[in-house]
Parts: C-alpha cells; sequence; structure tokens
C-alpha cells in the first residue's frame, strides 16, 4: 500500500513539473503595455492562447482592465464588468476554452484602442512532444562540432612544433658538418 501510495505521489509530482513549463504567459502589447492607441488585434494575430496561459496586463494609473461580454467589446460600454481590476499589473489566468474579452473601464478609452479579445484553446498533448526533439537536435550539432575543433588544434599544434623542431636539428647538424670539416682539414 506504501509503495502504491508513493507511485501515485511520483506520478502527480511529474505531471505539476510538466504543467506550468508548457504554460505560457503573455504580457498584453509586450514592452508596450496596457496604454491607448495601440493595436492589440495586431498583438494578438499569430499568437495561440492555450487553456493554462495566463495574460499579464501591465498599465500606468487611471487605467483599468474590465472584462466584458462579447457586445459589450464590440460597444465599448463600460459599467456592466464581469470583473475589474485598477493595480496597475493584473494577471488573468486562462483557465476555460473560449473567448474573452478585456477593455478599459474609463469612458474613452477602449475607443481609443484600449481592447483586447482572446480565444483560448484547449491544451494540446502534441506540444511537449514538439518541443523535446528541437532541444535534442540543437544539443547534437554543438557536440559534434566541438569534437573536430579540437582535433585540428591537436593537429596543428603537433605539426607546428615539429616544423619549429626541424629547422634547428638541420641547423645543428650543418654545424656539427661544418665544424667536424674544419677540424679534419
Ligand atoms: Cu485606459
Amino acid at each position: 500500500m506504501v509503495s502504491y501510495n508513493a507511485g501515485i505521489v511520483c506520478a502527480l509530482l511529474a505531471l505539476c513539473m510538466v504543467v506550468p513549463s508548457l504554460a505560457t504567459v503573455y504580457t498584453v502589447g509586450d514592452t508596450n503595455g496596457w496604454v491607448t492607441n495601440y493595436d492589440y488585434t495586431t498583438w494578438t494575430s499569430g499568437k495561440t492562447f492555450v487553456v493554462g496561459d495566463s495574460l499579464v496586463f501591465n498599465y500606468a494609473s487611471g487605467h483599468t482592465v474590465d472584462e466584458v461580454s462579447s457586445s459589450d467589446y464590440s460597444t465599448c460600454t463600460v459599467g456592466n464588468s464581469l470583473s475589474s481590476d485598477s493595480s496597475g499589473a493584473t494577471t488573468i489566468p486562462l483557465k476555460t476554452a473560449g473567448t474573452r474579452y478585456f477593455i478599459c473601464g474609463i469612458v474613452g478609452h477602449c475607443g481609443s484602442g484600449m481592447k483586447v479579445a482572446v480565444t483560448v484553446a484547449k491544451a494540446s498533448t502534441t506540444t511537449p512532444a514538439a518541443g523535446t526533439p528541437s532541444t535534442n537536435t540543437s544539443t547534437t550539432p554543438t557536440t559534434t562540432t566541438r569534437t573536430p575543433t579540437t582535433t585540428t588544434a591537436t593537429t596543428s599544434t603537433n605539426s607546428s612544433s615539429v616544423t619549429i623542431l626541424s629547422p634547428i636539428v638541420a641547423l645543428l647538424a650543418m654545424t656539427w658538418f661544418a665544424f667536424s670539416l674544419l677540424i679534419l682539414s
């Protein structure tokens, strides 16, 4: 029974370690943050939001992050928000699949671009499988390229020491030969 329970704990721990690594934290508007006169439709395009990801809104005082209905999002209607925050750093965990709508609750700001709609897809299991081989592929060539470099370095050191040694040997031999000729004559 004890080993059986330990097995479950291990499996749960392994799951807990895998799941957060797959989650992506998206900073809305990237370095621009949550501001007026920014196109958040362009920001969301090309991004795939999945369950488990989260949105981070960074903004100065005088703005809010209001979650609203689809119709309030389209018409920029403030005052019916499902939730509202004005802390300056709002984290929205994307826990369920579907589209979520956020606007700034300050009158006029939504019309000035402070509106973002995020479509959240169900978490896919193919993402970790695709991520793992790419890491392996990048590691393998690096190790392979290192080995020839070391071999070339060793070979060049050997050949250079040989080329340095041989003229000295030749010079010594010639000097000894010339010297012995002088003695003999
Ligand atoms: Cu605002």
